[in-house]
């Protein structure tokens, strides 16, 4: 089945996911919302019904540890943290439909309910597994309460996930040499009954599902190997007191993976109490009718819970009838000058911190959304964030409005008398056209950049056209600013998933009626308000000085604070410094210059991205190299999408013998960095043939 595009006549529902209640948020945890918050703004200005909605995850291990190290009660510790993740939110105008918890009432019912409909469909059976144990301490050692090693790639892992290592979830008594964090002792492993959910039966289920699966490449492969190989079964019992009871049996709580999915369920259920049925019906997106046709559930997460959200999640699901995820987008991790985020050594941007500098919260979501595709990892440093601002939003967006509409304002008082001309008019649909694909394509990026090509065109045209040097007799002046002031209100409209502060701004500039976050996309072709007064500019500069300022603080906080502190508050953010990073060890053996001048090396441009039928991780790319365009087969697909590729400028190994890759003839070799296959490219604008030396 292929999926009718968006916009559909189902509701939607676009979801991010639950933030633990368990610390501070910085910019990093921001990536995976401002993309939710950006798709979901997009769908509603392309006429879906959508409702976004996340809420906290107050449950399991990861809050009860550090409730624990603080000394207050788990429920305590959770609120206070919702409580703030719940403001943070909407000061970067991440503005969800519904932000519940997880240990509210409705999800502790619908909990509850589900997990008995999965035990009256047989899904659930109890058996007797190892579970580590703390004699010192006389506890169960859920989770994160046990540390060890991974059975499956040997890496340090915690209880219940390999973070550091393969990024596997992990089942009790999995963890090879286990460690209570209690005490620090050896944990023991005892015998116990715990409840089962039946997922290996649900197999081919799942295989069919991730067929249909959309979203980012990274969310419909790598689930493939869990799926396809031998599917465990799931435990969904802990030994706390902490959680949502297991109906049948209060001794045991729900292992928190299990009430933290059905919270988006819950919170669009709370959405519709708040709106009523008529404006969203939680059903109608949630509960399949009798055709077995529900709405479009869209997941947005960051990509170390893939396997929870496309194997676990819709096996939950499918059970009890529930409506299946449509698409999952995982987002890449993020990077602070080219190294993790560590909170525990303060070696972060907090989001609070990010505020308080005063700074616009368009202009991190803009950075956020597209520095690079959602699935790659992306690098913040406050030298890359000023020079993107700076000549994309302020000198591209915020010119080419400044002076038009200064133009427009001084002379004609506001929009002067013309048609709109046929260019400007196909220019604006294609721009349109571009956001619509990006949705489409689960492309933040290409939603967060359609404004600004628009604005790209805009600045081409008034300068082309330079109305300043036109004489208003024939009308041409009044034509070129028409036009201009259309372009300026196409570009509000299109920059309001992306930027919704400054998409607001300058729809009042113009004064357009109405609020440019109800209105549709069609709105760019209404024309403009006759009068309006002079603009104000809409993006403020970031100074050099700035930069350096802010700079100088990080690092130096950074190495104050990184001897005192232990790692012990870090939370399980994808974006968290491992203390081991696994750097290979050099070569001994050196190779003299000619050996390496033996090489041809150059820069290439992709020109095409085609996936290979039956590689999960190849990709047939067309590279331009200058002097011809070569067919090179790249296994490249883990980290980066194929329709992202093309107009990526990259490095080629020329002179390589030809080989064959599933039957597909490759003529060179492309660079990349790591298993992850992160692409090498250049920095200046090399172009492409130039010789790497
Ligand atoms: N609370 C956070 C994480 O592991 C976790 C997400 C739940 S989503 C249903 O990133
Ligand atoms: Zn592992």
């Amino acid at each position: 089945m292929t999926h009718e595009k968006f916009p559909t006549d189902t509701p939607a529902v676009v979801t991010c996911g639950l933030p633990y209640a368990n610390g501070e948020l910085h910019i990093g945890h921001l990536r995976t919302y401002v993309g939710g918050d950006i798709f979901s703004r997009a769908l509603k200005r392309m006429g879906q019904q959508t409702a976004f909605v996340s809420g906290s995850d107050m449950h399991g291990t990861p809050v009860a540890v550090n409730a624990a190290e603080e000394g207050v009660s788990p429920e305590k510790f959770a609120l206070r943290h919702h409580e703030q993740y719940k403001s943070t939110f909407p000061q970067f105008d991440i503005e969800f439909d519904n932000y519940g918890h997880t240990d509210d009432e409705t999800n502790t019912t619908i909990t509850q309910s589900i997990v008995t409909g999965l035990i009256n469909e047989g899904y659930v059976y109890e058996k007797e597994i190892p579970v580590a144990y703390d004699p010192n301490a006389d506890q169960w050692l859920p989770d994160r309460f046990v540390e060890g090693t991974c059975p499956y790639c040997g890496e340090h892992a915690r209880g219940d996930e390999c973070d550091e290592g393969c990024g596997r979830h992990l089942e009790p008594g999995e963890i090879e040499t286990p460690v209570s964090t209690i005490t620090d002792n050896k944990a023991e492993y005892r015998s116990r009954p715990h409840q089962f959910f039946a997922v290996s039966e649900l197999q081919s289920y799942l295989s069919g599902f991730l067929d249909r699966l959309e979203g980012t490449a990274n969310a419909q492969n790598q689930p493939r190997e869990w799926v396809e190989g031998e599917l465990q079964d799931w435990c969904i019992t802990r030994d706390m007191d902490w959680g949502i009871d297991y109906p049948e049996d209060s001794d045991l709580v729900l292992y928190v993976w299990v009430d933290a999915p059905i919270e988006y369920v819950s919170s669009t259920m709370q959405y519709t109490d708040t709106v009523g049925s008529d404006t969203f019906d939680w059903e109608a997106a949630w509960r399949p009718d009798e055709d077995g046709d529900g709405g479009e559930i869209i997941h947005i997460i960051g990509r170390d819970i893939i396997q929870h959200h496309t194997v676990f999640w819709p096996a939950m699901l499918r059970a009890v009838g529930y409506t299946e995820p449509r698409a999952v987008m995982a987002s890449g991790f993020i990077t602070l000058e080219g190294k993790g985020f560590s909170t525990s050594r303060n070696r972060a941007v907090w989001a609070d911190e990010y505020l308080d500098e005063g700074f616009d919260p368009d202009m991190l979501r803009y950075y956020l959304a597209t520095n690079g595709g959602f699935q790659q990892d992306v690098d913040f440093s406050w030298a890359k964030f000023r020079e993107r601002v700076n000549s994309e939003l302020v000198n591209t967006v915020g010119n080419f409005a400044y002076r038009s509409l200064l133009f427009a304002a001084r002379e004609y008082n506001g929009t002067p008398e013309a048609s709109l001309s046929e260019t400007v008019d196909t220019e604006i649909q294609s721009a349109v056209d571009r956001l619509r694909e990006g949705v489409n394509a689960y492309s933040v990026r290409d939603i967060g950049t359609a404004a600004i090509r628009l604005a790209q065109f805009g600045n081409e045209y008034i300068q082309k056209h330079e109305p300043w040097k036109l004489d208003d007799e024939n009308g041409q002046k009044a034509q070129v600013i028409r036009d201009c002031v259309q372009i300026s209100k196409a570009i509000a409209v299109l920059l309001e998933p992306v930027a919704p502060s400054a998409a607001s701004r300058l729809w009042d500039d113009i004064n357009a009626t109405g609020s440019v976050h109800t209105v549709q996309l069609e709105a760019a072709f209404d024309p403009p308000a006759d009068q309006f007064e002079q603009p104000t500019e809409l993006f403020e500069p970031i100074e050099a000085e700035r930069v350096d300022e802010l700079t100088a603080k990080l690092a130096d906080r950074t190495t104050t604070e990184s001897s005192t502190d232990s790692d012990s508050t870090s939370e399980s953010t994808p974006t968290e410094e491992s203390d081991s990073p696994a750097v290979e060890s050099l070569l001994e053996n050196r190779v003299d210059f000619d050996t390496f001048q033996s090489l041809d090396i150059r820069v290439g441009e992709i020109q095409q991205a085609t996936p290979i039928e039956g590689a999960d991780k190849l990709v047939k790319l067309q590279v331009d190299i200058g002097v011809e365009t070569r067919q090179i087969v790249a296994g490249i697909r883990q980290l980066h999408e194929i329709d992202e590729l093309p107009g990526t400028r990259i490095v080629v190994v020329a002179n390589l013998e030809k080989t064959e890759l599933f039957g597909v003839e490759s003529d060179g070799m492309v660079l990349a960095a790591g298993e992850d296959a992160d692409l090498l490219t250049t920095h200046g604008s090399a172009l492409p043939g130039t010789k790497i030396k």
